[in-house]
Order: structure tokens, then C-alpha cells, then sequence
């Protein structure tokens, strides 16, 4: 593994809301009004005031991403990025999660954010599956950590023990 860019990862099981991070990233909906899942939890743990800003945004495509401030949040900044829904594999749902992720680092540049933690995009509610979704996710990392340097540190914060593991095994072979 490329030593540098393996110091700039960082794979752990935890809570994306107790983040101490510049700025976190939600796998939100279209609607940018909340929902389930980690979009449930952050909007809960950053209060109200992030869905009084969110409902000004008007809605982010599937692919996109948008930011907030983080309120409440540990985190200074919310990064909100739309999943694909995972519909068998034809409806181009790898290249919009590449591009999720694409977004979500292109919006931490603008922002100024050097320390950013990922959920899993798409695999929960979206069903996408998951070592399919956590290779694009580290890829895309990789690509964007080799020609950037504003960013210090990405932390894939996984939500049990199967979704740490995968990460755990793809990192390997990605960064290797
Ligand atoms: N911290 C980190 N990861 C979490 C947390 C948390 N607090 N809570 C859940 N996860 P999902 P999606 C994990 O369903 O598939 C929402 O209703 C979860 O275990 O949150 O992109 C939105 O409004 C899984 O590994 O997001 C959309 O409608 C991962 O986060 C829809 O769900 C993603 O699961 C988006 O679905």
C-alpha cells in the first residue's frame, strides 16, 4: 500500500454524528428534507435548524451533492450527496455512486475542509450491494487523494461489524 495514502484513510466503526471532522457527508434523497437511516440521525443530532437550511437548497439530483453547516453537529459542514437506488445494475447506479463520491470531495475542496468521514452510500435503504459499493467508494478515493492535497484525512465510518470488514478487505486490495 502506498504509504502516504494510506495515512490519509481511515476505516472505523462509529456514529457518523460524533464525528470531530470539518465535515461529514449524508446519504440523503433527492428531497433534501431528511428521512431514515444516517440522514435520520444527523438531521436528529444536528436539530432543527439544519432542515430550515436544507428546505432552502431545493432538492440535490441523484449523484450531486450540496452542503450545509453542521449545527449542533461536532462536524462544521454537512455534505449531502443522493445515492442511487440499486435497481439490478443496468440503470447506470455505478457510475452515479462514483459520482456521489466525486461531488462529496469536490464540495469539501470548495468549503475548505480538510478532514472528511463517509457513510456507506446507497447500501442501506438503497440497497446497493456492498463490497460492489465499497470498491467504488475507495476507488474513487484513491483517484481523488492522488491528485489532491487539501484534504488531510477520510474516514469511512462504517455501522457494524459486516460493512467494517468489507471495507477492511477492499482497502487492501485497492490501496495495495
Ligand atoms: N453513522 C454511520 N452510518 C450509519 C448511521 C450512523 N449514525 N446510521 C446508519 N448508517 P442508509 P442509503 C449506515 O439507509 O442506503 C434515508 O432514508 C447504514 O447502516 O442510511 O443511501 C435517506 O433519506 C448503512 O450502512 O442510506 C434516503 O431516503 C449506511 O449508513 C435513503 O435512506 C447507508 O444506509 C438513502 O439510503
Amino acid at each position: 500500500m502506498d504509504k502516504a495514502l494510506k495515512d490519509r484513510i481511515e476505516i472505523l466503526e462509529a456514529d457518523i454524528t460524533k464525528m470531530e471532522v470539518d465535515a461529514i457527508v449524508n446519504a440523503a434523497n433527492t428531497s433534501l428534507l431528511g428521512g431514515g437511516g444516517v440522514d435520520g440521525a444527523i438531521h436528529r443530532a444536528a436539530g432543527s435548524e439544519l432542515l430550515a437550511e436544507t428546505r432552502t437548497i431545493g432538492g440535490c439530483p441523484t449523484g450531486e451533492a450540496r452542503f450545509s453547516k453542521g449545527y449542533r453537529l461536532p462536524a462544521k459542514w454537512v455534505i449531502h450527496t443522493v445515492g442511487p437506488i440499486w435497481s439490478g445494475g443496468n440503470r447506470d447506479e455505478d457510475r452515479l455512486l462514483a459520482s456521489c463520491y466525486k461531488n462529496s470531495f469536490k464540495a469539501a475542496a470548495e468549503i475548505g475542509a480538510a478532514t472528511l468521514a463517509f457513510p456507506s452510500i446507497s447500501t442501506g435503504a438503497y440497497r446497493f450491494p456492498l463490497e460492489r459499493a465499497v470498491n467504488i467508494a475507495l476507488t474513487e478515493t484513491k483517484s481523488f487523494l492522488q491528485t489532491d492535497e487539501s484534504i488531510n484525512k477520510v474516514f469511512f465510518v462504517c455501522f457494524g461489524s459486516e460493512v467494517y470488514e468489507k471495507y477492511q478487505e477492499v482497502s487492501k486490495e485497492v490501496f495495495e
